[in-house]
């Protein structure tokens, strides 16, 4: 074994400092709930451009050592304008900020409203919609919150630290760490090259098993908001229906006093109250419910009621009001051997794998894109994606319920692929990390199946005791949707497959192997598809399929890497997958959406280009096969489409 020299043990240890040196996986307290305003609610949003510093000094600890949280950050030295929410690797021209690795610390400065800063009965919350991949935050030089894990939120009461005086404004200072270690989700290692005569001293690199750039940086909004003392801090729901009434479940848990009243009502999406009822918990009937419908299976998908819940109470500063208003949509998921059910009626998953990833931006939240990207999935027909390989921002979740589009929310276990990331520590973080996904989106009728992981090494002994204990504390978490973790090892070497309730297959005939051999496609699917069937009788979802192609490059007869090569590849999959969902396939998911960044390799041209739109959202040919097919597959399973076709007619048209 190469010795590692001093520099490169200080480089070691500063790159996985987050975990180590601060992590100590706290137990989920308190909820999540999304901060929206409200009669009791305010919201001040922290987007736009906040000072940034890359430690770039050779242990990257230099912030730390000159307590960079203590002052404004350009007093300590220069600085950089970075905007939030975005990635700081591709906004500037600086080709070692978008490859750096350790920590980096961003600062603003925020005026606080009067009323924020003086009245005792307000409670002042820093949010912080994610943060890749370690954060620590100081305000006013005073640590608050830390927080591992780079795509959920987490916040801090800094209600003490604004209040009285002369307060105007305050200074918040965040340091994140890029650094992925075996122990991190998605796992990751410090690779040390130490041979003078080929690497500079202290040379180090990031190696990652998954095919994405490690983007990083205050990558969702960031903002303060307000809430009485006495406050609602989660709601959970969940439904159900007996007969044509639909059921809404509620339980509701409060901070800051033991004595208070609560009062739900439910309103339809005109404003009616349907429902009402009292209590921490209970259940509300609707007669008649509007049930909550994906997209092309009704006329009037993602249906939403409001759940409006109203706190009272008696505050030693007063009686107190807290009101908060959470959409609601009435469905049920059910999972049968061959089917997967949405309200009782089988549902198919024609839709896609995304990425968050754009250009400039790179994973940083944009309201822009996102309708984009809304646009192209109606365009498509597509009804569901998955949030490969880490969850999305809430934003896009809330866009999936209001347009019914269905989500297999995905945690950010990708990569998970040496022996060393199955121990206990891994195992935890794992656990901590669907506590913070199931909290964060249990309320989302949209998410309608938890996917634990994306292509772990499962058939690693491990893996079997890992995955047995990952989905079991899911379900334990939310008894009411199936759980799954994405595979792409061989059915009779797979140690997890027996936990979940569907099973999801990536496959790359003809890409991976066999380069240029489409005929080899319905063979080796149909063989894979049958093998896993017979041996699990689970439902089974085409979780990845596709191929990379160059916008604008053209072979006929094919050649990878041609528009016609990924169109003829797609249609080679289509044929099995015509035959098989009339059985026990239950879905197909492109891999990918969009063409999005990877690291760089040989094997990536700029990225990744299995996208069917490029990364700028331009359709290639691969595009309009697969919305031909999704809207005649959506007129002919939706149920309402069979009765119009009954009667001669075709429901969705394109
Ligand atoms: C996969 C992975 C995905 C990759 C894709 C590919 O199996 O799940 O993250 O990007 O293959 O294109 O190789």
């Amino acid at each position: 074994m190469v010795p590692m020299p001093a520099m490169a043990r200080t480089a070691a240890a500063v790159a996985v400092l987050g975990p180590l040196l601060w992590g100590c996986g706290l137990a989920l307290q308190g909820g999540m709930l999304y901060p929206r305003e409200s009669p009791s609610r305010e919201r001040k949003e922290l987007g736009g451009l906040w000072s940034f510093r890359a430690d770039f000094s050779a242990n990257r600890r230099q912030g730390f050592e000159q307590q960079w949280y203590q002052r404004p950050l350009r007093e300590l030295g220069p600085t950089l304008d970075i905007p939030v929410p975005s990635s700081f690797n591709d906004v500037t021209q600086a080709g070692e900020l978008r490859d750096f690795i350790g920590w980096v610390w961003y600062e603003r400065e925020v005026v606080l409203p009067q009323r924020w800063t003086q009245d005792p009965g307000t409670r002042v919350v820093l949010r912080i919609g994610s943060a890749h991949y370690y954060a620590i935050v100081w305000v006013n030089g005073v640590h608050v919150v830390e927080h591992e894990g780079g795509h959920l939120p987490f916040e801090a009461d800094i209600s003490k630290l604004v209040r009285g005086g002369s307060q105007e404004s305050c200074r918040v200072t965040i340091a994140i760490n890029n650094t992925l270690s075996l122990t991190t989700l998605p796992p990751g290692a410090i690779q040390y090259s130490t041979d003078p005569s080929k690497y500079p001293k202290g040379y180090f690199v990031q190696k990652t098993a998954f095919d994405f750039f490690n983007y990083a940086g205050l990558h969702r909004p960031v903002l303060l908001y307000t809430t009485p003392t006495i406050y609602l801090d989660d709601i959970t729901v969940t439904t159900g229906m007996d007969q044509d009434t639909g059921l809404v479940n509620y339980q509701i848990s409060v901070q800051g006093s033991q004595h208070y009243q609560l009062q739900t009502r439910l309103l339809d999406a005109q404003g009616r109250v349907v429902a009402q009822g009292p209590g921490d918990q209970g259940q509300l009937q609707v007669p008649s419910a509007h049930l909550w419908w994906p997209y092309l299976m009704h006329d009037h998908p993602g249906y939403l009621y409001s759940l409006e819940v109203r706190l009272t109470a008696q505050a030693p500063t007063g009686p107190v009001t807290d009101l908060y208003t959470l959409p609601v949509g009435i469905r049920t998921v059910a999972v049968t051997e061959r089917q997967f059910l949405i309200n009782g009626k089988p549902f198919y998953f024609h839709g896609v794998n995304k990425h968050e990833d754009a250009d400039i931006r790179g994973k940083g939240f944009d309201w822009p894109l996102l309708v984009k990207d809304f646009g192209l999935l109606r365009w498509l027909g597509a009804n569901s994606f998955r949030t490969s390989h880490y969850p999305y921002s809430e934003e896009t979740m809330q866009l999936c319920d209001r347009y019914g589009i269905v989500v297999i929310d995905e945690s950010p276990g990708v990569g998970i692929s040496l022996v060393e990331s199955f121990g206990n520590a891994s195992l935890q973080h794992h656990l901590q990390v669907m506590e913070e996904l199931v909290r964060r989106d249990k309320n989302h009728p949209a998410v309608v199946m938890w996917s634990v992981a994306n292509e772990p090494a499962s058939a690693l002994p491990p893996a079997g005791y890992y995955f047995k204990t990952v989905i079991a504390h899911t379900k334990a978490l939310d008894p009411t949707r199936p759980v799954t973790y994405v595979t792409n090892t061989n059915y009779a070497k797979d140690l997890g497959a027996q936990y979940v309730d569907v099973i999801c297959i990536n496959s790359y005939y003809s890409w991976y192997h066999d380069f240029g051999h489409l005929e080899v496609v319905p063979i080796q699917l149909t063989s894979q598809l049958e093998a896993w069937y017979s041996t699990y009788q689970k439902p089974i979802i085409q979780s990845e399929y596709g191929a990379d192609a160059i916008a604008g490059f053209h072979q006929d007869p094919p050649i990878m890497f041609s528009e016609e090569y990924q169109r003829s590849l797609l249609e080679q999959y289509h044929l099995v997958l015509d035959q098989k969902r009339r059985e026990y396939v239950v879905g197909e998911l492109i891999w990918n959406f969009a063409d999005f960044m990877t690291a760089q390799s040989t094997v990536r041209v700029l990225g990744n280009r299995k996208g069917i739109f490029t990364r700028q959202r331009q359709p290639k040919s691969a595009a309009f096969i697969l919305r031909e097919r999704y809207w005649r597959i959506a007129n002919e399973t939706s149920s309402l489409a069979r009765s119009a076709q009954c009667a001669g007619n075709s429901l969705f048209t394109l």
